[in-house]
């Protein structure tokens, strides 16, 4: 028997991760709390960057993207740009079961999901549509940068028979392009797990994540032996870097590691909270902020 262990990004990830506590406590799979933990992410309209309330594309339509996978059988499934689906989380899961077609965007996506019954919404709340309102009025009065304002739910779930699953969830990028995919529903960029050595996944500036395969990366390493406060930040450090090299400029990256024993570590190139939970330990917030060089965690 293992402890079972939950990792996710963001704050906002605190009360999906301590209902799905239960679920694992009481001897539930992975699967089922990590779909439970992203689903109440994406129910909450507080949220601006996953499900309903999520911020919408140019046009002012939500798009959603999300991913899970499978540690056991290294099933994936992923839906793209998916606009009207109130859980895009729980179509993820039951994409990756099919050994054909797993990944799905648009309007082929949208299908699957209707077929498959899955609930519909308009994922636009009132307040997601002022924002977007608000801000179509500063790019063109102030010259506003519109890409700002994203995050992603991203949570790794460790059940008491070792199995292990990565979950995503996000609107991706606030006035993105219509038709713009981010790094959470790209399996190795957004996330990866495999339960015989551990899972990652990151949030962050899609476009630069993507470009590192960052989640893969850091299982690859965990393979190699090494653990995951070996990987975490010295792979974002060593990415940035390498970015601000290329192209001038790393965009914002976090990522959260954990490995088959529910050891932790995250590494971030900005301030970035995250929620733990373990088996005998409870449930935390915690805050990483960047100072100079130095990456400082204290429990919020
Ligand atoms: C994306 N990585 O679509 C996502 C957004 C995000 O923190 O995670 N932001 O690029």
């Amino acid at each position: 028997m293992k402890k079972w262990a939950m990792i996710g990004t963001w704050k906002m990830s605190y009360d999906g991760i301590d209902k799905a506590s239960a679920v694992l406590e009481e001897g539930g799979s992975a699967g089922d709390a990590v779909e439970l933990a992203i689903r109440q992410v994406e129910d909450c309209p507080d949220f601006t960057s996953v499900g309903f309330g999520g911020l919408p594309n140019e046009l002012g339509e939500v798009e959603l993207d999300a991913a899970y996978m499978n540690g056991k059988t290294l099933g994936i499934g992923a839906v793209a740009a998916v606009k009207d689906c109130k859980n895009p989380i729980s179509i993820a899961r039951d994409l990756s079961n099919e050994k054909f077609n797993c990944f799905l965007v648009g309007e082929g996506a949208e299908r699957f999901a209707s077929l498959k019954g899955f609930e519909k919404k308009n994922m636009l709340s009132p307040e997601a549509n002022d924002q977007y309102e608000k801000r179509k009025k500063e790019i063109i009065e102030e010259n506003l940068s519109p890409y700002d304002g994203h995050d992603t739910v991203g949570i790794i779930g460790l059940d008491k028979n070792g199995h292990m699953v990565v979950g995503t969830s996000t609107s991706g990028l606030f006035m993105k392009k219509p038709g713009r995919v981010g790094d959470s529903p790209i399996i190795g960029s957004g996330f990866y797990v495999d339960e015989k050595i551990g899972g990652a996944s990151c949030t962050g500036l899609g476009e630069d994540i993507m470009k590192g395969c960052l989640s893969y990366e850091a299982v690859r390493r965990m393979e190699e032996g090494l653990s995951p406060k070996e990987i975490a930040q010295p792979l974002v450090d060593e990415f940035s870097k390498k970015l601000e090299k290329r192209q001038g400029k790393a965009g914002a990256i976090s990522i959260i590691v954990m490995d088959k024993n529910g050891n932790w570590a995250i590494g971030t190139n900005v301030e970035f909270s995250f929620v733990v939970a373990r088996e005998l330990e409870g449930i935390g917030t915690y805050l990483a902020s960047v100072d100079g060089n130095r990456v400082k965690i204290h429990k919020i």
